[in-house]
């Protein structure tokens, strides 16, 4: 396959990039941080969405080694942000279910940010709640190693899993990322209100913040916020930028 042969080098030719999506705090519009998301510049194809290469890469079994690029690149990023006095203070990184299950996960990452000189705390990890979910024992470990050398957890795409509750409340998280299915029909959906309450009310209950995604309208930013959700990401604020273009962006709103 043409695709899996040109993805096994986008690494070493700088085909990767990452663009930067911001999170707002729910209550004041200010910036809680940005999600970093992977694109593949192709030189035939354009931009390859995540969508369609992160599969090819657990396939083949690159993920490790493109999960721990954008992390790197992130921590680089956010690095050079301080230098330059532009306030940007967490970065969420997604983790694919496959790079959660390394052993030695949590030393690669420590190791990683060491290099570009970033603090832990600056970095949140993304995993979904399959991920997770697949081998709970196994995760609650490798939450709870993460977690310990500083850096937050969240969980992302929550409800559209399989979470017994009972294990959710045993995972070391930080936050539960409210699946933009759920955000999609509101505020009109009586049964998605009902679900964004619950997820709203479950968080609290563990101590854990809610980041709503997929905010699209004013509608939704009004009744997620009057929900109790604690930050918020959506087309209605920003896509996702490159640096430069957040850069415009953080220095548009003043
Ligand atoms: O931006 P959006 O279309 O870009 O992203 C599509 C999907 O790809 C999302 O589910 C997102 O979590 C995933 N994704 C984006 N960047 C990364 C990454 O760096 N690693 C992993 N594992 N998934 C990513
Ligand atoms: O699965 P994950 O949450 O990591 O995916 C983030 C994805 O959501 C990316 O593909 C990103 O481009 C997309 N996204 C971000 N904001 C919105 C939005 O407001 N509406 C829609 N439809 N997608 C969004
Ligand atoms: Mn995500
Ligand atoms: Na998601």
């Amino acid at each position: 396959l043409a695709l899996e042969t040109d993805l096994r080098r986008a690494v070493a030719r700088d085909q990767l990039v990452l663009v930067y999506q911001p999170q707002l705090v729910a209550a004041d519009g200010s910036l809680a941080g940005v999600e970093a998301l992977l694109r593949w510049q192709h030189p035939e194809r354009g931009t390859v969405s995540p969508l369609d290469f992160i599969p090819i890469a657990e396939e083949v079994g690159i993920i490790a080694e493109l999960g721990e690029w954008a992390l790197g690149e992130a921590a680089r990023q956010m690095v050079d942000w301080r230098r330059r006095g532009i306030d940007v203070p967490r970065v969420a990184v997604n983790l694919s279910a496959r790079q959660f299950h390394d052993a030695d996960l949590a030393e690669r990452i420590e190791a990683i940010l060491a290099e570009a000189g970033a603090s832990a705390e600056w970095i949140e990890l993304e995993i979904t709640e399959t991920a997770a979910m697949a081998h709970p024992s196994d995760a609650a470990q490798a939450l709870e190693r993460l977690r310990d050398k500083g850096l937050q957890i969240a969980m992302d795409d929550f409800g559209t899993g399989h979470s017994s509750l009972a294990t959710l409340c045993k995972l070391p998280l930080n936050v539960l990322k409210l699946d933009r299915g759920f955000v999609h029909h509101l505020p009109d959906s009586d049964t998605d209100a009902a679900v964004a309450d619950a997820v709203v009310t479950l968080a609290c209950r563990l101590g854990l913040s809610v980041v709503a995604e997929g905010v699209e309208t004013e509608a939704q930013r009004q009744f997620l916020a009057d929900t109790g959700c604690d930050v918020l990401q959506g087309f209605l604020f920003a896509r996702p930028l490159s640096a430069a273009a957040l850069e415009a962006w953080l220095a548009a709103r003043g």
